[in-house]
């Protein structure tokens, strides 16, 4: 067996588990197959990563640990070695000798191959055996699902809950009228497309008031809009969103920090429109120099694309860094959505309601909160609803829209405690 320990971790564990599809013909094999792990010889033997060891067992077949392969070509196995002991010819507790180019093995340490102890059995040939056909292969052991049985986070049961809370908001600070929801991200993260999946939820039918493109690239979205949504009755929400160009690889294009912190502020006038070349300073245009508490900020939302995670550049991560603690500073909560989970994942491309099962996006909301260091909690899984209307997307999103609120409203509730 070329490889290390770790490769021997798999049928050691199977033997071990005795509810395993496969422990019953593992233990046919042989009376102290399931009972003995690694022969404890092998164990002292191949500590050193250098040895030839044989892990012996009282059953049929055997396993070869050998010295790994190692990135330098002066370190690690000679290849020529492993042909070697393909071949039969390295005899037990052969050191290997690295520093040979050309395979440490010389002829005088080579065995006669005896073919008949050589005679490789496979696993999947023992378990044929064991099974009475020699034909026969072994049961198919299925993979392990992608899904996990139960959500990690519960969004279906309190979709009408949630319902509720949002129709219903109000900022308890009376010096605003409606709380701010900033989001900021990556170029098409999703950013717009997350305005209508939430317009969308509460009209119940598909919206698309911010414009969204599809050709991935360059920012489409270049102006500083603010989204006030509409309930039925004409009445507006206590909420509304921001939504500003997007973050670009390189700092030739893409929203600047700069403009992002002036954005928290309150600095940027409705209709701005952002030059990746110049901050927007005190004296331009789009600058407001007085703004109020409810020109400012008071949830900030990052929006990153699940299929792209794994993507980004570090210079972007880098640029939603440094947003993160400007609003820290400030002390703006902060929160963060990963959009395109149906790209990311098949199991939730078929179903969008296993969206909080699927083991891959779980990942990817652990990988986020290591790269941004925000806390898991305040990590949320959306598919934006830019098909036709879908009612398993819904919940997902009312889920992270409350959050939002919860989070600006405590922010609003300290600023009504700071300024009264
Ligand atoms: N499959 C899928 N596509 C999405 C999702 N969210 C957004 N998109 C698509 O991604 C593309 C970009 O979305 P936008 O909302 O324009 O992204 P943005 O972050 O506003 O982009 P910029 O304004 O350019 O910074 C559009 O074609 C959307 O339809 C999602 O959850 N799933
Ligand atoms: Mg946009």
């Amino acid at each position: 067996m070329v490889g290390q320990r770790r490769m021997m971790e798999k049928p050691s564990s199977l033997m071990n588990n005795t509810s395993h599809p496969l422990q019953d013909t593992i233990t046919a094999l042989g009376s102290s197959f399931s009972t003995r792990r690694i022969h404890p010889k092998c164990l002292k033997e191949s500590t050193g990563l250098s040895n030839f060891t044989k892990a012996q067992r009282p059953s049929n077949f055997v396993f070869n640990d050998i010295m790994g392969f190692e990135k330098d070509s002066d370190s690690g196995v000679p290849v020529k070695d492993v042909k070697l002991a393909l071949r039969g010819h390295v005899k037990e507790c052969y050191k290997f000798n690295p520093d040979q180019e050309d395979g440490g093995l010389e002829r005088p340490d080579w065995q006669p191959v005896n073919w008949t102890s050589l005679r490789s059995h496979s696993v999947q040939s023992h378990i044929s055996k064991a099974m009475g056909s020699s034909q026969s292969k072994a049961p198919p052991v299925s993979p392990p699902s992608p899904l996990l049985e139960q959500p990690w986070r519960k969004v279906s049961e309190e979709y009408q809950s949630n319902l509720v809370f949002v129709n219903s908001y109000q900022p308890v600070n009376k010096q605003v009228k409606h709380l701010r929801i900033l989001l900021h991200g990556p170029v098409g993260a999703g950013k717009s497309s997350f305005i209508n999946s939430v317009d969308s939820v509460l009209k119940g039918r598909p919206a698309g008031r911010a414009l969204t493109d599809s050709t991935s690239g360059t920012s489409y979205t270049k102006q500083y809009r603010t989204f006030e949504l509409h309930k039925i009755s004409g009445a507006s929400y206590s909420f509304v969103f921001n939504d500003i160009m997007g973050f670009e690889q390189d700092d030739n294009g893409g929203v600047l920090v700069e403009d992002v912190k002036m954005a928290l502020r309150g600095h940027v006038k409705e209709g701005y429109k952002f030059n990746p070349k110049k901050v927007l300073m005190e004296g331009d245009d789009g600058y407001k120099s007085y703004p109020t508490l409810e020109d400012k900020v008071h949830v900030m939302v990052c929006v990153v694309p699940a299929d792209a995670l794994s993507r980004l550049s570090d210079e972007t991560v880098k640029k939603i860094r440094e947003v993160r603690l400007a609003a820290s500073e400030l002390g703006i909560p902060q929160l963060a959505i990963i959009t395109k989970v149906d790209e990311a994942c098949p199991e939730v491309k078929k179903d969008t309601s296993n969206i909080y099962k699927s083991k891959y996006l779980k990942e990817q909301v652990e990988r986020f909160h290591q790269l941004l260091g925000l806390p898991l909690n305040c990590i949320f899984l959306v598919q934006n609803n830019n098909q036709e209307s879908n009612d398993n997307i819904n919940p997902a999103i009312l889920c992270a829209l409350k959050r939002m609120l919860w989070y600006g409203e405590d922010f609003l509730k300290d600023q009504e405690h700071e300024f009264p």
